[in-house]
């Protein structure tokens, strides 16, 4: 059965860029549903209970139909949430490891494009969604966005960064004003865990 991982920091510790009430309903209520809607629809199939969830969100095609949608929606909203708790941090200025900043250069040319490419990855997801820093099978890196809970991994790629746009990131303190919320989030990337997971096979 799946759990939730604790919060490595107070509801309060990304203040006042996510407030205190966003973060509490975002971690005990939404993703919270997702981890029990992900073992509700295991428990008809023991065979998969035994997986990691990144390993059932990688081989989504193989999956039996009964639950495949339910994999992809609440399998992937467990996943893409823990990332998300893990790549922000209350710690100021942590920076990116020289390697990280070496591949990012080279796909994107500075670490200014990269951001613009992401945030505007970000701002034009309609809808609700995610948007994505990803490590390519080939090593490559990419960014772009995906809908719904829908993980990199059910493309084979593996995400390292990624911004929750659904409103209910961030809907009660910064309502309509999705473009404040994204240029906001950029003080809260924890960029040695970011590094860690770029380095990480
Ligand atoms: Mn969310």
């Amino acid at each position: 059965m799946f759990t939730q991982k604790e919060l490595p920091y107070q509801f309060s510790a990304l203040e006042p860029i996510i407030d205190s009430k966003t973060m509490e309903i975002h971690f005990t209520k939404h993703h919270t549903t997702y981890i029990t809607k992900l073992n509700d629809a295991l428990s008809t199939h023991a065979e998969l209970q035994e997986k990691a969830v990144e390993e059932l969100l990688t081989d989504i095609k193989s999956l039996p139909e009964d639950i495949r949608t339910a994999i992809q929606n609440h399998g992937g909203g467990h996943a893409n949430h823990t990332l998300f708790w893990e790549i922000m941090t209350p710690e100021k200025e942590t920076l990116p490891s020289a390697d990280l900043v070496a591949a990012i250069n080279s796909k994107f040319e500075s670490i200014e494009a990269f951001k613009e490419k992401f945030s505007n990855a970000a701002l034009t997801k309609f809808g609700s969604g995610w948007a994505w820093l990803v490590v390519k099978p080939s090593g490559e890196l990419d960014v772009y966005s995906t809908a719904n809970q829908d993980s990199p991994l059910m493309q084979g790629d593996k995400p390292i960064l990624g911004l929750d746009v659904w409103e209910h990131a961030y809907y009660l303190n910064y309502q309509n004003k999705r473009a404040d919320y994204i240029s906001a989030w950029w003080k809260l990337v924890n960029w040695n865990k970011v590094s860690e997971l770029f380095t990480q096979p």
